[in-house]
């Protein structure tokens, strides 16, 4: 399959790793947003939010139990925001699921 985050996952392109165990993979995102941007992806291809069942919602929600130690890990002490866009209205570039995990600032209000 011609996935890049597969790819980094397998270490075919090379990343800026934040985190890794069985399930998932963290890395600093190319184009950061603010002054800490990591991305956190299953290791499994997920597309995106929509491909989320009851057969691999487990690895999402390991995910979710791992993003306050890998925040902690990239340096963030006062709070961070978790994105994940999905579909062409959100701008999803990337077609598997992946978290954003902002922080490292005080970050607006806006969302959209
Ligand atoms: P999204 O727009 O939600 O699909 O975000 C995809 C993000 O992935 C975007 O912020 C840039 C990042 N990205 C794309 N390709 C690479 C890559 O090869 N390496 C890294 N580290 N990040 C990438």
């Amino acid at each position: 399959m011609d996935c890049i985050f597969c790819k980094i996952v397998a270490g075919e392109i090379p990343s800026n790793k934040v985190y890794e165990d069985e399930l998932c993979f963290a890395f600093y995102d190319i184009n950061p947003q603010a002054p800490v941007h990591v991305l956190v992806i299953p290791k499994t291809h997920i597309a995106s939010a929509d491909e989320v069942s009851p057969e691999n919602s487990a690895i999402v929600a390991h995910i979710f139990e791992m993003i306050p130690k890998i925040a902690v890990k990239a340096g963030v002490t006062n709070g961070y925001r978790v994105i994940t866009n999905c579909g062409e209205d959100a701008c999803q570039s990337v077609k598997h699921l992946h978290f954003h995990i902002l922080g490292g600032k005080p970050l607006s209000e806006q969302m959209a």
